[in-house]
């Protein structure tokens, strides 16, 4: 008998436009994973492309159960938390912070910017590091490893691996997230384990994913079918083309949020408990203010 053979390529399955909406004070962002057609890609919650000007940001908030991952495009911004960690991360520099029990802290552009573009990604907590002590991975655009698998094509390795480049940034659960930057007709295939759950964000210009090649536009989430294939083919044609590409073996847990907490029960209820009496993890909250806004 034949053996059953794995299709060559996942191809899309869904593409979905993130419009711009209002969040956090005066910011903009244009939601991919999260928004209502993009729930349950296990194992991220949230994926938000922003645009602050020097008058909007995202003041002093908590954050328990998951990691949120800064990446910045363009302009600078600025964050301190309520533990005295403090830092200005700019155009191609990443903040992966896992907040763990808990972390409250302020996100601002730097003022004398016009602009701060980046993306900022939630990723779940396996069940076991919920509670971790919240941690911190900061990595400049120049310690970022970058693939070239060929002439017009540069992969930056922020987690994970690409054409043999490998991250060293810490996940608590399998992950890759990968920025790529392609010159018009090019063609490139990227490996992903049959298990990954993935989607690509384009950030500019136009992309032809899997052998059926699905037109991706900017603004536009990708999701990736779960055939099992082990690998996605993508193309430039008339246009370059910047986007990322995330992916991660699913948690397969409960998920009960509330807003800016993430847990897998009823134990939601005791993290509004801890921040309102500013314990287990929040003690440092009790009075703290940022400097930044
Ligand atoms: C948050 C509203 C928020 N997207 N992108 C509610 F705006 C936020 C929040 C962010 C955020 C921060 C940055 Cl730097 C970039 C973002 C939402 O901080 F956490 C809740 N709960
Ligand atoms: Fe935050």
């Amino acid at each position: 008998m034949a053996p059953t053979l794995a299709p060559r390529s996942r191809s899309i399955t869904k593409a979905i436009l993130s419009k711009e909406q209002s969040e956090g004070a005066g910011a903009r962002v244009r939601r991919s994973i999260g928004r209502p057609e993009l729930r349950n890609h296990d194992p991220f919650l949230m994926l938000d492309e922003f645009n602050v000007d020097k008058n909007g940001g995202f003041p002093d908030h908590p954050h328990r159960g998951f990691e949120t991952v800064t990446y910045m495009i363009e302009g600078q911004f600025q964050h301190e938390d309520f533990a005295g960690h403090k830092g200005t991360i700019g155009p191609g520099d990443l903040q992966w912070m896992t907040a763990g029990r808990g972390i409250v802290h302020s996100e601002m552009p730097v003022k004398s910017q016009t602009r701060a573009h980046g993306l900022q990604l939630w990723i779940n907590l396996p069940k076991e590091h919920k509670m971790c002590e919240p941690q911190y991975q900061e990595l400049l655009d120049s310690q970022i490893p970058r693939a070239t698998p060929q002439d017009g094509v540069v992969v930056k390795v922020i987690a994970g691996e690409s054409h043999g480049v490998k991250s060293q940034v810490y996940t608590r659960s399998p992950t890759m997230y990968l920025d790529f930057r392609m010159d018009k007709n090019k063609t490139v295939t990227q490996t992903i384990p049959s298990t990954f759950t993935g989607f690509i964000y384009m950030l500019k210009g136009k992309a032809y994913i899997g052998s059926k090649e699905f037109e991706g536009n900017a603004h536009h989430t990708l999701t990736l079918s779960e055939n099992g294939a082990e690998t996605v083919k993508i193309q430039t044609k008339d246009e370059d083309a910047h986007f990322v590409f995330i992916a991660g073996e699913p948690l397969k847990e409960p998920i009960v949020q509330h807003g800016p907490f993430v847990m897998n029960s009823k134990e939601i209820y005791d993290t509004f408990v801890d921040y309102q009496f500013n314990q287990n993890g929040f003690e440092r909250a009790l009075n703290w203010r940022s400097t930044i806004a």
